[in-house]
């Protein structure tokens, strides 16, 4: 695979895709960041936006790792002791998980938010930006009916920082998307340049493959959970036979969650897939790309109980590491 096609393999959505082609040409070096609320378990979204950070570093890029604790304050998630706590546990997970440490730049924000040069391009941002536009940057991330004061300096924060973490390349879930166009259109405003960024899908609610799937409602695969839940959580999963399963009687878009799972958290990270079957259900299958599993599964030669046993299989090898990681951290407390 060319630099380009793994920089953006599995990628919702690049802005500009010009600007991306321009840093696939030489990506040795080049800074891509993401940033996350800390949070004391990973679940799937966070790993479905690490699998691409390996790409790029797989790519020759160098990753910044962005332990958002000031943004996780402003968004109430706890006190800044707690916030740090949690963001230690992350960390370590991220490296169990595979992010390599020494590729890997963990830089905490409160490192550098509150120094003075930062919080004074801050206010210049809350003085250029209008009420209504950052509410709306703000919309899918906070998604609660009364922003405060707090919720609007978010994405202005999120702004500088593609500047100050000296990035090449921003790097987010679709979620982040509005937040980004914010960037690219105020950066400029303070004299800084406009970055390109890259956003990683949303995988559908995994028991109707409906919306999101999310870890405040719905079921979420973490790296809390055990082998059994696990297997519990993707049986009960809903796995039609294709890709493009029809609306729910209201009209609601559906997906099949089952395949994405394996197209954006399975097939990332294995060369190979092996289906295992007794020999009188036609014995194992073997995978090396996406697509002739979703054709399998299409065509009927590959069932969705097989499909869903093997998924349980390969997310509980990915998530074992930081699971055996976890235990350990809570065992020192
Ligand atoms: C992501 C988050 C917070 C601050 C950031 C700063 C720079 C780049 C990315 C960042 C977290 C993210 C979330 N907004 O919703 O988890």
């Amino acid at each position: 695979m060319d630099a380009y096609d793994l920089i953006t393999r599995n990628a919702e959505e690049v802005v500009t895709d010009e600007e991306v082609r321009e840093l696939a040409e030489d990506p040795e070096g080049k800074r891509a960041y993401v940033g996350y609320e800390p949070s004391g378990v990973l679940h799937l979204g966070h790993l479905l936006t690490a699998n691409k950070l390996i790409d790029l570093q797989e790519a020759g890029m160098e990753v910044v790792v962005l332990l958002a604790d000031v943004h996780a304050y402003l968004n109430d998630k706890g006190t800044f002791e707690e916030i740090r706590e949690t963001a230690e546990q992350m960390k370590a997970q991220f490296i169990a998980y595979g992010l390599e440490e020494d590729q890997t730049e963990f830089v905490y924000g409160s490192e550098f938010q509150l120094d003075e040069e930062y919080v004074l391009d801050l206010h210049e941002l809350e003085v250029s930006t209008t009420l209504n536009r950052a509410q709306r940057a703000m919309a899918e991330i906070q998604g609660g009916e009364t922003a405060k004061v707090s919720h609007v300096v978010y994405p202005l924060m999120q702004t500088l920082d593609i500047e100050y973490l000296d990035l090449d390349l921003a790097v987010g879930g679709l979620d982040q998307r509005k937040v980004h166009m914010l960037a690219r259109e105020e950066l400029p405003e303070l004299g800084y340049d406009v970055r390109p960024a890259l956003h990683t899908p949303i995988v559908a609610d995994l028991t109707s493959g409906e919306g999101k799937m999310s870890s405040s409602e719905g079921v979420t695969i973490s790296m809390e959970d055990s082998t059994e839940e696990l297997e519990e959580k993707v049986n009960s999963a809903y796995c039609p036979p294709t890709r493009d399963p029809e609306p729910d009687e209201d009209g609601n878009e559906r997906k099949n969650p089952v395949l994405e799972l394996f197209e954006y958290h399975v097939f990332p990270r294995f060369e190979e897939i092996t289906v295992e079957r007794p020999e009188k259900y036609g014995g194992d299958l073997t995978y090396e790309a996406y697509e002739s599993l979703a054709e399998d599964l299409e065509s009927g030669e590959l069932h969705p109980a097989d499909a869903k046993g093997t998924l349980a299989t390969y997310l509980d090898e990915l998530i074992a590491p930081g699971r055996e990681k976890l235990r350990e951290l809570r065992a020192e407390e």
